[in-house]
C-alpha cells in the first residue's frame, strides 16, 4: 500500500467518515484511536480492502507517513487535543503539520499554535461543518493557521469538501491561528439562531392550530427552487416533521420532549459577543431558549402557578403563513448581521483578517447553514467589502424597509397568542435599535449613571440634531453635573 499521505486520529463518527472521504479520493490514510478497539472494528468493517492503515500506537501512525507528516485530530475539545498534541511531539520534526479539525475553543487554537510554532511544527486549526454526513460525502472546512501550513494541505481539503452548485470547494484559508475555529464558533451560532427562529414559527402555526403534516407542506414549499428561504434547515424540518411515530398514529415531533441541548458553541459565541461588546440578541436568544428549555420541571410548575392570559387567533391563517414567511426572511437577515459584524469585531480584535464574502461563500454547501441567501451575502461584500452591516446591503436594505411591519405583525400575533418569539423580537429589535439615531431610554441611563456615579456622558445637538457634539479637533465633548451642589452646575471634562 504505501505510505500514507495523511493520518486521522480519533475513530468516531467524524474521524471515521473523513477519513473513508479521504481514502474515496485518492489518499492512503492512516488511523489511529485512544481506544484500539474502534480502530479494529473500523479497519475490519467500513475500510475493509480500502487504502486505510489501521495503526495502534502514535510511533506507528507516525511511521506509517511520508513527510512532511500531515496528522489529524479528530477527537472530543479540549484536554484530549492537548494530550495528543503532547505525545505526538516525541515523533515529529520541524515543518510536520498538526491539524485539529474538532470544535477545539478559538483561544485554544491560538495558544496551541504559537507553543507548536516555537517548536517548528506548523498548526492547523479547522472548523468541519455538516456532520457525519458531511464529513464522509464533502463537508465546508474553515481553516486558520499559518498560510504555510494551510498550503501544506489545501490540495487534499479541497478534494474532500463539498462543492458549491457553481462547482467551487466549500473551503478557503480563514486566517492565522484561531481564525478558523473562530469561524466555526459563529458558524454555528449563527446554525443557533436559524434553529430557534424556524422553531418559534413552526411553534407558532402548532399553537393556531395547523397539523405537523400541515405545517410539514408549508415548509417545504418554503424550500421550493428560488423561495427566499430555500436552505438544508428548512428542508429537513419539512422532512422530519412529516416523521410518524413509531409506536401510535402520532406524529413523532408531537412526543419529542421539548428539549434542547446543546455542546458549547453557541455559549463560546455569546461570550465572544460579551467579550468584544458586539449585540447578538437573536442568538443569544437561541441560547437562552435552549437554557430554557431544559428546565422542564420548573416549566411545568410555573404553568400551574401562573396564568397568562392569551387570545385565540381567529385571523385568516394563509395571510399569516405569508406573513410569517417574509418575517422568517427578515428575522434571518438580522441573525446573519449579527453574527457578520461579531466576525469583523474579532477580526479587528485579533488580527484575523476575514474576508466576509469569502466566508459566505464557504459555507454555501456541506455545511448545515447552507442556503442559496448565502450567495447574496458574498455578492453584497463583493460589491462592497466597507459595508457598515448586513442590513446596508442594497438587497437586503430594500426587502427589509418593505417588509418589516410582518416582522412586527408576527411578534405581536404571537405573543397575543401566549406564543414566546424571543428570537424573533430579538432580530426585529435588533432592527429598531441599529435604525435609531437616538436610543431608547439610553439618555436616561447616561444620566442615571452620572448622577449616582460621576460616570460622565455625552451630548447630543439637539432634539432635532442627533449627532454628537464634538469639539474643534473633531472629538466627542464629555460632560459631568455636580448633582450635589446647588444649582448643578454643569461641567465639561477635559481629559
Ligand atoms: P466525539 O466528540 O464524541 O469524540 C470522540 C473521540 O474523542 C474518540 O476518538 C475518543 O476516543 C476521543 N477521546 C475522548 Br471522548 N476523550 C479522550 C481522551 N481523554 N483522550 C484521547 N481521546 C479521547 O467524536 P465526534 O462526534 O466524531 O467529533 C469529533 C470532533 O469533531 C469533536 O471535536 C466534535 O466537536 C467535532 N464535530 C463533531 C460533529 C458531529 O456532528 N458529531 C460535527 C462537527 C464537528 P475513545 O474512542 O478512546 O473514547
Amino acid at each position: 500500500m504505501g505510505k500514507a499521505d495523511i493520518a486521522v486520529i480519533g475513530m468516531d463518527v467524524m474521524g471515521r467518515s473523513l477519513a473513508l472521504n479521504m481514502e474515496s479520493r485518492g489518499y492512503t490514510v492512516a488511523v489511529y484511536n485512544r481506544t484500539a478497539e474502534k480502530t479494529k472494528i473500523f479497519a475490519e468493517t467500513m475500510a475493509k480492502g480500502k487504502n486505510i492503515i489501521p495503526t495502534y500506537d502514535l510511533k506507528e501512525l507516525v511511521d506509517a507517513l511520508k513527510s512532511p507528516k500531515k496528522i489529524m485530530l479528530m477527537v472530543k475539545e479540549g484536554q484530549p487535543v492537548d494530550s495528543f498534541i503532547e505525545s505526538l511531539l516525541e515523533y515529529l520534526k520541524t515543518g510536520d503539520l498538526i491539524i485539529d479539525g474538532g470544535n477545539s475553543f478559538f483561544k485554544d487554537t491560538i495558544r496551541r499554535n504559537k507553543t507548536l510554532a516555537e517548536k517548528g511544527i506548523l498548526f492547523i486549526g479547522t472548523g468541519v461543518s455538516g456532520g457525519e454526513e458531511g464529513a464522509l460525502k464533502g463537508p465546508a472546512i474553515m481553516p486558520g493557521g499559518q498560510k504555510q501550513a494551510y498550503d501544506l494541505i489545501e490540495k487534499i481539503f479541497k478534494d474532500i469538501s463539498a462543492k458549491a452548485y457553481d462547482g467551487e470547494p466549500c473551503v478557503d484559508y480563514m486566517g492565522p491561528d484561531g481564525a478558523g475555529h473562530f469561524v466555526k464558533t459563529i458558524h454555528n451560532g449563527i446554525e443557533y439562531g436559524d434553529m430557534q427562529l424556524i422553531g418559534e414559527v413552526v411553534w407558532f402555526f402548532t399553537n393556531v392550530g395547523m397539523k405537523a403534516d400541515e405545517i410539514a407542506d408549508i415548509m417545504a414549499k418554503w424550500n421550493e427552487k428560488d423561495d427566499i428561504l430555500r436552505s438544508y434547515l428548512i428542508e429537513i424540518t419539512a422532512d422530519s416533521m412529516k416523521q410518524k411515530h413509531q409506536d401510535s398514529d402520532e406524529f413523532l415531533v408531537d412526543r419529542v420532549a421539548d428539549i434542547t441541548r446543546m455542546k458549547g458553541t453557541g455559549t463560546w459565541t455569546v461570550q465572544s459577543a460579551l467579550e468584544l461588546l458586539v449585540p447578538i440578541p437573536t442568538i443569544a436568544a437561541a441560547v437562552f431558549s435552549r437554557e430554557m428549555s431544559q428546565d422542564k420541571d420548573l416549566r411545568l410548575s410555573m404553568a400551574k402557578k401562573l396564568k397568562i392570559s392569551s387570545s385565540r387567533f381567529n385571523g385568516d391563517k394563509k395571510d399569516m403563513v405569508q406573513i410569517a414567511h417574509d418575517a422568517l426572511y427578515i428575522a434571518k437577515i438580522s441573525s446573519y448581521a449579527q453574527g457578520i459584524a461579531l466576525l469583523q469585531a474579532a477580526s479587528k480584535t485579533y488580527n484575523f483578517n476575514l474576508n466576509i464574502g469569502r466566508i459566505a461563500k464557504v459555507w454555501r454547501a456541506g455545511c448545515i447553514i447552507r442556503a442559496q441567501f448565502l450567495d447574496e451575502i458574498t455578492k453584497a461584500y463583493e460589491s462592497n467589502p466597507d459595508l457598515p452591516n448586513l442590513l446596508a446591503a442594497p438587497k437586503f436594505a430594500d426587502f427589509v424597509e418593505k417588509n418589516t411591519g410582518k416582522l412586527v405583525r408576527f411578534v405581536e400575533v404571537a405573543h397575543q397568542c401566549g406564543v414566546p418569539a424571543l428570537a424573533m423580537s430579538g432580530s426585529l429589535d435588533y432592527i429598531l435599535q441599529i435604525t435609531s439615531p437616538v436610543m431608547p431610554s439610553a439618555q436616561v441611563s447616561a444620566l442615571q449613571r452620572d448622577y449616582f456615579g460621576a460616570h460622565g456622558y455625552f451630548k447630543i445637538g439637539g432634539t432635532s440634531k442627533p449627532e454628537l457634539m464634538l469639539n474643534k479637533e473633531g472629538k466627542v465633548r464629555e460632560f459631568h453635573t455636580e448633582w450635589l451642589l446647588p444649582g448643578r452646575p454643569e461641567k465639561e471634562i477635559t481629559k
